[in-house]
């Protein structure tokens, strides 16, 4: 999944493709470097961030998905709002991506179920202007995977077939490096709930202070690493800003479990 930020204050792009051929180009070269699906997001989700009105998200992202989807490839929306998650899947969008999983906007569930579509739902703690605020958990991997169970529980309720729904651990989202760190150490556990994971520490922040204080340009290394670790254990959608490299390496890394799994079988 490569991702497609539509925004000025977006953590690490910020700014750089509010152009929205800019943001066409940028799309079909992380297509053509093998992604399978492009996030287009018009609303930052940064610690900090302020929210972004109807009009400027709709605005910000309409003709990126129209010129996307008339290049033939995949979308998936980055939005919490209803009403932006039906003009994009209108404007040709497959699939929607909630960071709010379900609970910033009422209307949002009742959308996917109708529409079909797949969704992704996510675990923050708190919201974005909050959540870096002293995260605190008993153990995070136990309460990450309870809240994604309930709200794949609620999603299903609202009438979105349960072979729709992705989960996602939320990395960065109301966690510290640690708590980061043990969600992707025991990833196995939110795999368990036996729903595709998808997968977003793309050139977060915990990489550049594990990596004595690297910048959102220099985490690719750090991005590719957790990735690695991700595929191993169970992950299978991969939230990127660098598409080329970490394909490169999914692809060497998802040849060598399997040629481990297909040795050990024999
Ligand atoms: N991270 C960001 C935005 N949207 N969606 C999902 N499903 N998972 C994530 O980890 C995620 C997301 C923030 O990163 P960005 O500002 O680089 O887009």
């Amino acid at each position: 999944m490569g991702v497609v930020n539509v925004t000025p204050d977006s953590f690490s792009d910020g700014g750089r493709y509010l152009d929205p051929q800019a943001a066409v180009e940028h799309g079909q070269l992380l297509a053509e470097q093998g992604a399978q699906i492009l996030d287009v997001g018009g609303e930052s989700t940064r610690p900090g961030a302020a929210a972004v009105p109807v009009d400027e998200e709709l605005r910000r992202v309409l003709p990126v998905v129209e010129g996307l989807t008339a290049t033939g490839a995949t979308i998936s929306i980055d939005t919490s709002k209803a009403v932006v998650a039906a003009a994009a899947l209108d404007a040709g969008a497959g699939y929607v991506n909630d960071v709010t999983a379900f609970r910033g906007d009422p209307g949002l569930a009742g959308l996917v179920a109708e529409r079909g579509v797949d969704c992704c739902v996510m675990h923050m703690l708190g919201n974005p202007r909050t959540m870096q605020k002293d995260p605190r958990y008993d153990d995070v991997v136990s309460e990450v995977k309870s809240f994604l169970e309930e709200r794949l529980a609620f999603a299903t309720g609202e009438g979105i077939a349960e072979e729709r729904v992705w989960l996602d651990p939320g990395i960065g989202f109301g966690k510290t490096v640690e708590h980061n760190l043990e969600l992707l150490r025991r990833l196995d556990e939110i795999v368990a709930i036996g729903r595709p994971v998808v997968i977003g520490t793309s050139r977060k922040s915990f990489l550049g202070k594990l990596a004595g204080g690297r910048d959102e340009g220099e985490r690719l290394p750090g991005t590719i690493a957790t990735n690695v670790l991700a595929l191993e254990r169970g992950a299978t959608v991969f939230r990127v800003h660098d598409v080329a490299q970490n394909a490169d390496a999914l692809a060497v890394a998802a040849a060598t479990f399997r040629l481990d799994v297909g040795e050990g079988a024999r």
